[in-house]
């Protein structure tokens, strides 16, 4: 399938993402959508969540990355259908095309609970190299809590995505940087950025506050996945999702 035709399968159409949210992912580097997850949807994703944590136990997260304060879950693609309409989203798609601008397909489907007081981490980009002229990799995350300013919420330093690695430029990437914006938005909010721009998790200072989130990630199709999705495609899922989703997660093969 060729992705026209597998973005027309899946929704995705002109008028997706608006031009505000385009202009703001060209310029800023990111956008956010609040209200995408409904109220049933993210009841059942903040279940899965919790199930999931209490069945893998310490192997949580294994797949991708464990980290160390932090609740993570990996290759969430074979662990529910409530998780099949985060990757086929079309209003998610839209933004994550128009930032890739080519074929695409996910890299990961991830969680992350900064627990309290832990969780910060370093200004980063999911990208190893300096903006080359293109964008090869776009993120997404998932609120499933209320983020505040104080239980962990996403850092991003707008207009920072065509520039170079923060560890090459700043003195202290684990610092508060001067021009950082805060992700503070409700449970059910998705914010989509290229992931060239420099972000990171920062501290959990609440006593007993949960700051779930999805982490879905895509690259440009050429590149390697973070989660080898042929490799973990189970056949269940396989079997459930449409074409269109297969050619998402690079699964066609049957
Ligand atoms: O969960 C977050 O707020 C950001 C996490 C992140 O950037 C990462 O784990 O690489």
């Amino acid at each position: 399938m060729d992705m026209t035709q597998v973005l027309d399968d899946l929704g995705v159409g002109n008028d997706s993402l608006t031009e505000e949210k385009k202009n703001e992912l060209d310029e800023r580097g990111y956008t956010v959508l609040p209200g995408l997850i409904g109220d049933k949807w993210l009841a059942a994703l903040r279940e899965r969540f919790e199930d999931l944590c209490d069945k893998e136990g310490v192997a949580a997260g294994t797949e991708v990355h464990q980290e160390a304060g932090t609740r993570r879950l990996a290759d969430l693609v074979n662990k529910g259908e409530d998780f099949d309409r985060v990757y086929t989203n079309p209003t998610v798609l839209a933004a994550i095309h128009h930032v890739i601008g080519r074929d695409f397909k996910l890299s990961s489907l991830n969680a992350r609970d900064a627990l309290p007081g832990e969780g910060h981490q370093k200004l980063h980009t999911d990208w190893s190299n300096d903006y080359d002229g293109r964008f090869h990799v776009a993120n997404s995350i998932w609120l499933l809590d209320d983020f505040t300013e104080d239980n962990g919420c996403t850092r991003l330093v707008p207009g920072t995505h065509r520039g170079q690695q923060p560890s090459s430029v700043l003195k202290d990437a684990m610092a508060s940087h001067p021009k950082e914006e805060h992700l503070i938005a409700s449970a059910g909010t998705v914010a989509v950025f290229n992931s060239h721009i420099w972000h990171g998790g920062t501290l959990n200072r609440t006593k007993d506050s949960k700051r779930r989130a999805l982490h879905c990630y895509f690259a440009a199709r050429g590149h390697e996945q973070q989660l080898n999705q042929r490799e973990y495609i189970r056949y269940e899922t396989w079997k459930r999702i449409s074409r269109a989703a297969r050619h998402i997660l690079d699964v066609e093969l049957g």
